[in-house]
């Protein structure tokens, strides 16, 4: 099955090159995705191509009004579709959220730039979703991230062994990893990944994956009360 996405943004050309290379390029080709482009620019009904005003009550800056999002979604929006509004006051996005969507048939992502959005543009959306706790300019890059990290969740896109064993897939981070030379500047590779011995390696990398959690990423290891799964 292919999904399909739409991504709804004033500046399409930020992303040119981001999905032409490695993984989501072979995606693309493997015919496992398909990404379009929405200037909902084009569908302001205002003689000046207008897509933003004042905030009623006062205020800085400019808002995005409500009518060419709400008519760009209703042109490309199906009964399949998800529709997604990338914003900083949206649900954290988890590694858990990426394997649902990855399930879509048809992702349609609104990317806002400015002080904001109407509230009223919240309706037409399914979900409302922030890439973590810190300001960026706009929706865009937000969005490259979810398209990333689903595109690589579709089937036969990443060999399922690759996921099964990296950070997150077991609430854990993933376990060091080393390759050749076996010392470098002095510095070297743990002795049990030179033994041959399956059951001793796996054992360290448990235990390796554990400590580096424990170091890293403590909320991880106390009970996933972030929800990271
Ligand atoms: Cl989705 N948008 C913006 N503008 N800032 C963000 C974000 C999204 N996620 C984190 N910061």
């Amino acid at each position: 099955m292919k999904m399909r996405i739409d991504i709804l943004t004033l500046f399409p050309d930020m992303y040119q090159g981001v999905f032409e290379e490695s993984i989501i390029k072979r995606a693309k080709e493997m015919g496992k995705v398909e990404i379009y482009f929405h200037n909902f620019r084009d569908d302001s009904l205002d003689p000046h191509k207008k897509v933003d005003d004042t905030p009623y009550g006062g205020g800085p800056g400019m808002v995005l009004s409500c009518q060419p999002i709400f008519d760009c979604v209703a042109k490309i929006r199906t009964k399949d579709s998800k529709v997604i509004l990338l914003t900083p006051s949206g649900k954290v996005y988890k590694e858990k959220i990426a394997i649902e969507l990855s399930h879509e048939k048809h992702l349609i992502l609104i990317c806002g730039h400015y002080e904001g959005f109407d509230e009223r543009i919240r309706t037409i959306c399914d979900l409302e979703i922030s890439i973590g706790d810190y300001v960026l300019t706009g929706g865009e890059i937000a969005s490259m991230v979810l398209v990333d990290s689903i595109v690589r969740l579709l089937p036969d896109v990443i060999s399922k062994d690759s996921l099964l064993e990296e950070s997150f897939s077991n609430q854990l981070l993933d376990y060091p990893t080393y390759t050749k030379p076996a010392i470098y500047k002095g510095l070297k590779v743990p002795e049990v990944l030179l033994s041959g011995n399956h059951a001793l390696i796996e054992k360290w990398r448990k235990e390796a994956a554990y400590n580096k959690t424990l170091e890293m990423r403590p909320d991880l290891v106390e009970g996933d009360k972030n929800g990271t799964l």
